[in-house]
């Protein structure tokens, strides 16, 4: 059976997300990120990113990770990917070309959306922006989004979708990374395709699954 490391909480979401898509079943070991934990080294801390037997998974020291037979596999978004194409169809590529496409916006919401998503993400539950850095911070990581929103607005409007015309795992990873940016309303009402389509993914019954379940867990 597939077994995922890490906490729903985390982006194991992405994995979880498409498992409950899939109606694949996995077992999952709740790893936390240290970060989140007083001490993560101390002896009865829980399984974290800091763990020695985590660590022989993920040299990084980051989760998700995921163990697939053989292979044992980090990078979210490259699990998202493997897991859809052993797939297969719908979520999954139809052909090469599908599968090209379906990397390319993967890489371009990895590359050209997540760094800036973040600042919006972690400065807005940082006390809700009041600080004017924080400001600063979101409003530049706005500015430099407006860029790669416009490029998706332009091709959900026309297509509905970001691949074969259907709800794919290159919607579900691109959705999961603009999940960070949702907060800012200023910046995301400038793109009602991309508005549009992001609450239709969000809509997923799979998405709502993995959502209450990422609820449940402890902040
Ligand atoms: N690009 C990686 C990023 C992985 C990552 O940064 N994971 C965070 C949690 S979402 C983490 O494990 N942080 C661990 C820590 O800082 O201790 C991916 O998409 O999987």
């Amino acid at each position: 059976m597939l077994t995922i490391h890490g906490v729903t909480r985390s982006r194991a979401s992405r994995i979880i997300w498409l498992c409950h898509e899939l109606g694949l079943p996995f077992k999952q070991v709740p790893v936390i990120q240290a970060y989140r934990l007083a001490d993560p080294d101390a002896p009865d801390a829980p399984l974290n990113t800091h763990s020695a037997d985590f660590l022989k998974l993920s040299p990084a020291g980051a989760i998700p990770v995921i163990q697939d037979g053989d292979l044992v596999l980090s990078e979210s978004l490259a699990c998202t990917l493997h897991l859809a194409r052993k797939h297969g169809q719908p979520f999954g590529p139809a052909d090469a070309i599908e599968d090209a496409v379906m990397l390319q916006w993967s890489f371009y919401a990895a590359t050209t959306i997540e760094q800036d998503a973040l600042v919006i993400l972690f400065n807005h539950a940082r006390g809700q922006a009041q600080s004017g850095a924080a400001q600063a911070a979101i409003a530049h990581a706005a500015e430099r989004l407006v860029r790669p929103l416009a490029v998706l607005e332009n091709h959900l409007a026309r297509h509905g979708h970001l691949v074969g015309g259907r709800f794919t795992v290159a919607d579900l990873n691109v959705a999961e990374v603009l999940r960070y940016a949702q907060g800012h309303g200023e910046l995301m009402a400038q793109f009602p395709a991309v508005m549009a389509w992001l609450d239709d993914c969000q809509a997923r019954p799979a998405f709502r699954k993995m959502w209450q379940e990422r609820l449940a867990e402890p902040e």
